[in-house]
């Protein structure tokens, strides 16, 4: 595996669940695959689980993590091509990539969309970098589309707590006080369309995902309606992908408080799981009642970062 991005970097889903699970149960049975490997966790942006759960995964398999923060602990990089550096950013990713990619065997990448160019963002411009310009396997840590170790994760908690062969997943948007990007819901919709789930999708009206990650789900806008039988509720909250309108790209279309997934909601479901990738906003997304109650996942869901980051980097070591 030379880059772990899309869905289809995992291969076939169920061997790479059966993979997952074998690594769960016994963790360190590959402790000497990663001796003497380096791999470069680079994050542009904040993180709590990504980073801890990439290192954990990284020293199970016996390698050696580096963390590097960019824009403090090293220079500020730029990261558009052509322009005259004349401002605060001392370094270009041009250099950066390659002097970085030298010193690892693998690399980690995480770079939030900027959520002003959706261009530059949908084109995965940060990531295509450090793909073209190092020579290294590339892990995304959430990039400007995609969060595929958060999704691949998710999957495997569907998966052991699924009470159905073929259960309802529906993924909701929430209310969130910032813009957020979309890479959680876009992966998390290409994993669930590729998963042998019943995928449903509600949000407000302009916060239809890029057809490239929502694909065929369906989408039901009366949210109710939608959770109608789940047997999981996947929250989350998300900007305007700017697909209806482009010109909202990035920007906050609704506050509505009635989204925030409180017990009415989980009552017309089916007993449902509540999954969340986390951070959340307690009350904005989902109610305290709803998120410390028993069928609240989030804690095993964060739990499973190991196990999916793991899986990802023993196959890229597998190939090096
Ligand atoms: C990120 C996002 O993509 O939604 C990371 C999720 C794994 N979330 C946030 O940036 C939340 C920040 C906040 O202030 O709540």
């Amino acid at each position: 595996m030379k880059k772990f991005f899309d869905v289809s970097d995992i291969g076939d889903l169920n061997a790479a669940l059966a993979e997952a699970f074998q690594v769960k149960k016994n963790p360190l049975a590959w402790k000497s695959l990663g001796e003497n490997r380096t791999i470069m966790l680079v994050f542009f942006n904040s993180s709590l689980r990504t980073r801890l759960s990439s290192q954990k995964a990284a020293l199970n398999l016996g390698m050696n993590p580096i963390v590097l923060n960019i824009g403090q602990d090293s220079w500020k990089l730029e990261t558009q091509m052509g322009v005259v550096m004349d401002s605060d950013k001392s370094e270009h990713l041009r250099e950066a990539i390659p002097v970085i990619t030298s010193y690892c065997d693998i690399i980690g990448i995480r770079s939030f969309a900027g959520l002003t160019d959706r261009e530059f963002d949908y084109g995965e411009t940060i990531l295509n970098q450090f793909i073209e310009y190092g020579s290294k396997p590339v892990i995304s840590l959430e990039s400007a589309t995609v969060h595929p170790c958060q999704a691949f994760a998710d999957l495997i908690t569907i998966e052991e707590y699924k009470r159905k062969a073929r259960p309802k997943v529906v993924m909701t948007w929430a209310p969130h006080p910032k813009a957020l990007p979309q890479a959680v819901p876009n992966s998390f919709a290409q994993w669930m369309n590729r998963a042998d789930v019943d995928f449903v999708i509600t949000h407000p009206h302009g916060y239809e995902l890029d057809p490239k990650f929502a694909g065929n789900a369906k989408v039901e806008y009366d949210q109710f309606k939608a959770l109608e039988g789940a047997d999981f509720v996947y929250a989350k909250n998300w900007s305007c992908p700017g697909v209806t309108n482009p010109a909202d790209y990035g920007k906050i279309l609704s506050k509505d408080m009635s989204w925030t997934v409180d017990d009415a909601h989980m009552a017309v479901t089916d007993n449902a799981y509540f999954l969340h990738c986390l951070p959340v906003r307690r009350n904005m997304i989902v109610s305290d009642s709803v998120i410390d109650s028993p069928s609240s996942l989030v804690i095993p869901e964060a739990a499973n970062r190991v196990v999916s980051a793991q899986v990802v980097m023993k196959r890229m070591l597998e190939a090096l």
